[in-house]
């Protein structure tokens, strides 16, 4: 009886688990969209998707449609995108306006190798606003590009792969443990 129970809440409650904790998407790339897209989005929405790639990458994200009710400064129905608990962009409306954002063809670049995205709506959509579809990507960190990195990532030269990169030395020198070149000895 007990055990009924408990398999009877299990499947209760976690249909529910991904809008309250968010949905994973952990694939290299994917696609979000808004609860019944193309069509009208609903009420009283709060939807998270939690993206995440393997290290040694960022993720881009960005929008192929987007109609959301308009509000000032986003306070009703709008996306948020977060990245390293910092905000990149509160969106909202279908025209950028003084006050209100709406992403165009901008692209949004994570910091690290995670991003949340939330959707969140009010009591109403009586226009009929057909709500968004974004999309991501994972993109590789050039660990070697010295413009984006104050400290140089290896000692004599840098060689950038997908998901990660690694270092070598002038001839007569070698690659110690702590990524520094030192000359080699003759003995
Ligand atoms: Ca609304
Ligand atoms: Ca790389």
């Amino acid at each position: 009886m007990q055990q009924s129970l408990t398999m009877w809440l299990v499947l209760w409650v976690s249909p529910m688990l991904p809008a309250l904790f968010g949905f994973p998407l952990n694939e290299r790339f994917g696609e979000l969209q808004s609860p019944g897209f193309p069509t009208a989005y609903g009420d009283n929405i709060y939807q998270t998707w939690n993206i995440s790639v393997p290290s040694g990458f960022v993720i881009k994200l960005y929008f192929s449609h987007f109609s959301l009710e308009p509000s000032y400064r986003c306070e009703y129905d709008h996306i948020k995108i977060l990245t390293d608990g910092r905000q990149l962009a509160k969106l909202c409306g279908e025209t950028s306006t003084d006050t209100e954002e709406v992403p165009g063809d901008k692209r949004f670049y994570s910091t690290g190798n995670n991003m949340t995205v939330i959707f969140r709506t009010d009591y109403s959509n009586e226009k009929n606003y057909t709500g968004f579809a974004a999309h991501y990507a994972a993109i590789d960190v050039d660990e070697c590009d010295q413009t984006a990195f104050e400290e140089p990532s290896c000692d004599h030269y840098c060689h950038n792969y997908l998901g990660g990169y690694y270092c070598s030395c002038k001839p007569g020198y070698f690659l110690d443990s702590d990524k520094i070149c030192r000359v080699i000895r003759k003995v």
